[in-house]
This record gives structure tokens, sequence and C-alpha cells, in this order.
């Protein structure tokens, strides 16, 4: 069998899919499933009436926006409003126009993995809000919180909303908040939505659509690999799968090849064989409470200063200083 025994990679991304896919069992990261086709299809999870994340969240923002904002502009100086994962900005754009009804200074900096889902964003807002001072930047988490912490010397605020923590195991997510607060001083503020631990059924429905959306986005990081490194995956021959465990809170995505099959991967000069019923896992949607983000912040030395819910608890917003 052709295998490519060098360790170089064009991208990083063909790293991790090479990687994930000679692993046993096999597994791809959820943070490749966003391409124009992949922002696009997330945006239509978001308004798919079983996703309950984004309109719950959107309605804490809103019902609660003069007390968050006067948060965020604390003691009067201007500050920067950082977000990462900013997306479309939908539940964003409230705080954005209320800070800019309050005549408050500040700048945006949203950041994301996407190109296309800040150029659409940043052309939306200077459509909707001119006077937003807009200043976007693209990368991973990672890479763009070295960025935040030599930003110029303002207060600064930073959004994670969407519940995008999720994404990592506690361990991981430890590591990110410890290094969100590296990069923040005393006066500055995390904002962050988890979703919160509910009736398992509303959390398997949200993952679980039955239009399909949430499947072919699932399987958009297949088709990432067909376009981008020559892949010849047939997405017919793989099924959508989603698992929650109401003891941890997890839920979990997995594709599940449904024949034996052997798929090519062009560019990275793979093949990777799956037997009938095998699994690649591409995703974890972590649920929390209380207990659970006052663990993870205590371990990352940060403190809950306060939070902001809906009526039923199904999300929360934290704030959390150092
Ligand atoms: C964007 C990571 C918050 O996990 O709920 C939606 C992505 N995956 N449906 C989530 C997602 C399947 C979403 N996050």
């Amino acid at each position: 069998m052709p295998q490519k025994t060098t360790t170089t990679f064009a991208t990083a991304f063909e790293r991790e899919v090479h990687e994930g896919l000679t692993a046993f069992p096999k597994y791809l990261s959820s943070k490749y499933f966003y391409d124009e086709v992949g922002d696009k299809l997330f945006q239509d999870i978001m308004a798919m009436p079983e996703y309950y994340l984004t309109d719950c969240e959107f309605n804490i923002l809103d019902a609660n926006k003069t007390a968050i904002v006067d948060l965020f502009a604390s003691d009067g100086e201007p500050f920067s409003l950082f977000e990462l994962g900013a997306g479309d900005g939908k539940k964003t754009k409230v705080l954005l126009r209320h800070l800019v009804e309050r005549n408050i200074r500040f700048d945006y900096r949203p950041i994301d993995i996407s190109q296309n889902a800040l150029d659409q964003l940043e052309t939306a807002l200077h459509k909707e809000l001119p006077e937003v001072d807009i200043n976007p930047l693209q990368g991973t988490y990672f890479d763009t919180l070295r960025d935040i912490g030599e930003s110029n010397g303002r207060r600064k605020v930073i959004l994670f909303l969407g519940s995008n923590i999720g994404n990592l195991l506690h361990p991981q997510a430890v590591e990110f908040l410890k290094n969100m607060r590296k990069v923040i001083n005393k006066n500055d503020l995390i904002f962050m939505g988890f979703d919160q631990k509910k009736n398992p059924q509303t959390i398997l429905d949200a993952y679980n659509d039955k239009t399909g959306i949430t499947e072919a986005f699932n399987k958009n990081i297949l088709a990432r690999i067909n376009k981008e490194m020559g892949g010849d995956f047939n997405l017919d021959n793989f099924l959508h799968w989603e698992v929650y465990d109401p003891q941890t809170g997890t839920a979990k995505s997995y594709l599940v090849s449904k024949v034996e099959q052997v798929a090519y991967i062009d560019r990275l000069d793979l093949e990777v064989p799956f037997k009938r019923w095998e699994t690649i896992h591409t995703e974890i949607s972590q649920k929390y409470d209380d207990a659970v983000v006052q663990w993870l912040a205590g371990k990352a030395g940060l403190e809950i200063a306060t939070s902001f819910s809906d009526e039923e608890e199904s999300y929360k917003d934290y704030v959390f200083t150092k």
C-alpha cells in the first residue's frame, strides 16, 4: 500500500487528515467543517428550530444588553472588543448596536478561522453599523490569542459566544482558558457562552435534524478532503450518527461507513480502508452546568464575576476575570 512516509505536509489540514485517518479509531477535527459551504451549512443549522442554542443566546444578549454593555464599558475608557469565532456576528450585532447607540468608544476585532465569514461580516457591518471601527483577523483561536496579547494598550473584552468552547475536551478547554488568562489584565473581561445540560432528547434533536442539514455539515469535512486534497470519498457511503451522554454532558458526532470500502487521497498519496460500520469521530459538543464551569475556571485561574441566563437555564453566558 503506498503510504507517505515523510512528514512534510502543505497545510495543517493535510497533516491532521493524515494523522486522523491513519489512527485507530479514526478521527478528524471539527475545525475543518468550515469552508464557504460549511459556513453556509452552519448558518442553516443556526436557523433550524431544533438548534436552540443561537436563539437562546440571542435572547439572553438582547434581554441583558444594558447590563452587559455597562460591564464592558465599566471605566468609561475606550476598549477593544475581541471576538473569537465571530462567524456571521448575528448575536454580537445586538451588543454592537447598543454600544453605538450609547456612544461608547470601542473597536471591534472579530477573529475567525474562515476568511469568507470575516469578509461577509465586514461587508454587513459597514452597511448596517458604519460607526463600528472593525479590524478582522483570520486564524485559529490559538494563533490569534498571541495577537490579542500583543495588541494596543486598551482594556480588552474577549467574546467567545455560541458555546464554541464545547468543541474542546475539558483538558483542552482548561489550556485554552489559561491562554486567555495570559493575554488579559486585571480589569479585562472574558464573556463566554456555555450550553447547559438539559433534557437529553432536546440535545440529540439539535444535532440530528430530520432534514439532513447537520448530516451535510458533518460530511462537509469529507467533501473538503475531496476538493482540496484530491480525495475520492463517496459521501453516500457514510451516515451521520450522533450520541449524547447525559452523565458527562458530551454530544459526539460520527461518520459511519455503511460498506467496506477504500478511499484514496491523492495529495497525501494515502489509501484509507474502512471496514463495514467503522467510524470517524468528527466532533464533540460539550454541555455544562455551573459546577463544571466553576471547576474549569478555577483550574485556569479565572473567577466567575457574574453570569446571564434564560429562564429555563438552558444556556448561560459567564463573565470571567483574573
Ligand atoms: C459552532 C461548535 C457551537 O457544537 O453546537 C452545530 C457546531 N455542530 N451542529 C456546536 C455544530 C453540529 C456548534 N458550534
